[in-house]
């Protein structure tokens, strides 16, 4: 059968609609629900396989999956495109109409989310076998809109439609337990929880390049238990039985909005523990049904916690070995140590997971014991040694840290940090236990799916091995002063550059100049990550330009894209101010079409995916020492963006693949922040050395800005003054000034190709496949079905 009649068919017996009155929806699941079907062919065969060499499986547990559309990922990895789009075109439909119409599955806040994602694809395309194992969110992260310049959040909604890629399995069901008590009785423990809801399984075929191997995302929803509600029906209490069924629900109805900021609410624990529980159920089932020593568990099992939020898995590893499986408390804790491993994502002190010990009691009274168990076994054995129990709270960094064999950071200076600061005690302790693993991206959705010019530019000069071994890129270095293909590198980014811009002028109704250079800032909107500088910096140029608008100005268009956690009012204000001086800027005639700012609403993965192939200019410009890695930063330079950006997270590593001709380095250092904020007065000190900053800080406190409420910025500005705590204020100068270096180096624009090539030539090394093969290597101890066996490390 041909690729239409697969279409028309499933249009008819999966949608019921014929094709005279079938709308852009339909059409869009009838392909998904085809190009599902050839997936499963692969994902059968891996699952064979799979049992069949009863090899290591991976567990990947996360909070955050943040597929973005699915619909291309499946048509590039299956090889589809040309077919799809012959079999479209015949019917005569739109190819783009029906790919854009898919919702973005925004299962996710950021980059870890995203890290997650790229992981998942990574793990189909090296042919490791693996689960991934999150929330079935009913609403992902809220949509923004702008309301007069300020952030207003919306629900999401795509569950209302139907998701085409997933199938229910109403057998893989497992009943979670919260509250109750506790007995004990000749030394075992039994829990009787008060409240039980059960988690069922959505399962989405996550399929590797060239489908050579297909894995598992599954997703935890969560129902009510019918016992639970029948007690109250035959009551003839219905209103008590829709209660409890509405709070059953609850738990899988919202991602939590907050990114790197701890909210520390109920339902937060009971999502993780949710989750949680369901997934180690689930593996120990599978592992069960052909194996019978519960003791040979890690050599078939690696379980891999995505930062604390599943960190409850150690505690209740230990429970179901113990309480269920009847193994003693010593070496349950031992096989559970070496199943597990942690992935640690941050240093900000605000974003390390406590619960009161209070709380957790009340929610999971058996693991708060198991707890205390865990605390005393790693005291008696390290007396004086950091503590999982502190103040009243339970600390889920230490507890991850103990009970698991690895932990690691996401880039080499993270990892470095990880070890001085928050475990620098444990890590004395345990000092093998702590390694590094710089995160990655996928090129598949990173280059190959985002820019198709590129793509095809690269491909035709060195093949498609690239696209699963991207060092490969490393060839094209030599290209630096081939002139026929330098200007086609430059033309693939100017084709990126139209296509955003009309993109940009159909949306926002904004004409940009695609000469200009892009500068791109997307991500959360986030204090430490200084949206704000970015902001300052373009006022002051706005100035100079006022100042002598004849003089030969590189034209700029600044871009921003984020979101910010709904109770971030500081965040808030910074939205604001962007869209503000927006208005301003915009409307300006003397500096006309040489300014632009800006600032499409809703940022995400599919916006993403739009921007960075378009970018010139790459805004990596946090505080030192607060971003854990960063992985938007290697998205842009893989696709020939120059960063301007400070030694912080996985830009360091970038900047020494790239080289440092090719990267806009500027700000203090790590070391030098911390030096720094130990002077009094040290904003205040930067600010009155600084007349530019002054200008600008002068201009947006007097309401230039906002001229009908010109107190608006006061708060942000006295801030800046008196706190500053990422210092924005001392890093200004350094930042306009490599600005400037790089308005002049954009001038020259067969220089500038050359250095956006240089970047993409270098990002060989930032490829999740490897990022994968060094989890797979050094922690996990799995190996690839389909390839070669990994080398051991030593
Ligand atoms: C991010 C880090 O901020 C970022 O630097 C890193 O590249 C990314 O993780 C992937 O490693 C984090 N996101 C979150 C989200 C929550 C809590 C902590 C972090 S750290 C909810």
């Amino acid at each position: 059968m041909t690729m239409k009649t697969d279409i028309l068919n499933r249009l008819k017996y999966s949608l019921g609609k014929d094709a005279e009155h079938a709308s852009t929806y339909d059409w869009r699941i009838a392909l998904s629900l085809v190009l599902r079907d050839q997936m499963v062919e692969t994902w059968f065969d891996a699952t064979r396989e799979t049992y069949a060499a009863s090899p290591k499986r991976v567990y990947y547990l996360s909070m955050e999956f943040l597929m973005g559309r699915l619909i291309e990922d499946m048509i590039g990895n299956l090889q589809m495109e040309e077919a799809v789009k012959a079999a479209i075109d015949e019917l005569g439909l739109d190819y783009d109409a029906i790919v854009h119409d898919e919702p973005d599955a925004a299962l996710g806040n950021g980059g870890l989310g995203r890290l997650a994602a790229c992981f998942m694809d990574s793990l189909a395309t090296l042919g490791i076998p693996a689960f991934g194992y999150g929330i079935r969110y009913e609403h992902g992260l809220f949509e923004q809109s702008f309301a007069q310049g300020q952030q207003v959040e919306k629900p999401e909604t795509w569950l209302t439609q139907r998701h085409a890629w997933e199938f229910e399995r109403p057998e893989a069901q497992y009943r979670i337990g919260f509250g109750g008590h506790v007995d004990h009785h000749e030394g075992k423990a039994y829990w009787h929880p008060g409240e039980v809801v059960m988690a069922t399984a959505y399962d989405t075929p996550i399929v590797g390049w060239k489908g050579a191997w297909g894995n598992t995302l599954r997703l935890w929803a969560a129902e009510p238990s019918k016992d639970f509600d029948l007690e109250s029906f035959n009551r003839g209490d219905y209103l008590a039985a829709g209660r409890s069924e509405a709070l059953a629900r609850t738990i899988s109805r919202v991602l939590y909005p907050d990114d790197t900021t701890e909210s520390g609410k109920e339902l937060r624990l009971k999502q993780e523990y949710f989750f949680t529980a369901a997934s180690l159920m689930d593996l120990m089932r599978r592992y069960l049904q052909d194996h019978d020593d519960i003791r040979a568990l890690p050599d078939y099992v690696a379980i891999q916690l995505n930062d604390t939020h599943p960190a409850i898995a150690g505690p209740e590893l230990v429970r179901l070995l113990v309480d269920d499986h009847g193994l003693p408390m010593d070496e349950a804790m031992d096989i559970a140590r070496r199943c597990l491993a942690y992935t640690n994502h941050t240093l900000l002190p605000e974003a390390l997971e406590r619960w009161s010990e209070h709380l957790m009691g009340r929610i999971l009274p058996r693991h708060l014991e198991i707890i205390r168990v865990i605390e005393h076994a790693h005291q008696s054995e390290y007396p004086g040694s950091p503590r999982i129990l502190e103040h009243g709270d339970v600390r889920m960094g230490e507890l991850a840290f103990i009970m698991a064999h690895k932990v690691n950071g996401v880039s080499a200076l993270h990892t470095e940090l990880v070890k001085e600061t928050v475990f620098a005690d444990l890590h004395r302790i345990h000092p093998t236990r702590i390694i590094n693993q710089t995160n990655g991206i996928t090129p598949r959705r990173w280059l190959h799916g985002c820019n198709p010019s590129l793509r095809r530019l690269i491909t035709d000069e060195i093949g498609e091995g690239w696209v699963t071994d991207l060092e490969q890129l490393s060839t094209l270095k030599s290209k630096r002063d081939d002139v026929g293909f330098i200007e086609a590198f430059t033309a693939s980014k100017r084709e990126n550059k139209v296509n955003l811009s009309n993109w940009i002028g159909e949306t926002m109704g904004i004409t940009l100049d695609p000469e200009a250079m892009f500068d791109v800032q997307i991500k959360r909107i986030h204090e430490y990550k200084r949206q704000l500088m970015n902001l300052l910096e373009t006022v002051a140029l706005w100035n100079d330009m006022r100042d002598t608008p004849n003089a030969d100005w590189t034209p700029r268009v600044k871009i921003f894209g984020g979101k910010a956690a709904p109770g971030y009012f500081v965040a808030k204000d910074i939205i604001r101010l962007i869209n503000d001086v927006a208005g301003v800027i915009n409307a300006d005639e003397v500096t006309g079409d040489k300014l632009k700012i800006v600032y499409p609403p809703n940022y995400n993965v599919t916006m993403a995916e739009r921007l960075i192939p378009a970018a010139d200019l790459s805004e990596q410009i946090s505080t030192a020492g607060k971003e854990a890695s960063g992985t938007g930063n290697m998205k842009f330079a893989l696709n020939g963006a120059l960063t301007i950006g400070t030694l912080d997270g996985a830009n360091v590593e970038i900047r020494e693949h790239v080289g440092s001709e090719n990267f806009f380095l500027f700000g203090l250092t790590a070391q030098e922040v911390m030096e720094r904020r130990t002077h009094h007065g040290f904003a205040r000190a930067a600010i009155e050395a600084s007349p530019r900053l002054q200008r600008v800080l002068g201009q947006i406190a007097e309401g230039r800005f906002a001229p009908h409420d010109p107190s608006r910025y006061h708060g942000l500005v006295g801030m800046l003054y008196d706190h500053d705590y990422f210092l924005v204020t001392c890093d200004f100068d350094s930042y306009f000034d490599t600005q400037r270096r790089a308005d002049v180096a954009y001038r020259n624009a067969k220089n500038w190709a050359a250095m956006a090539l240089a970047n993409t030539a270098s990002m060989g090394w930032f490829s999740s496949d490897r990022t994968i093969t060094g989890y797979a290597r050094d922690i996990w101890g799995a190996e690839s079905v389909t390839r070669p066996k990994l080398e051991k490390s030593a």
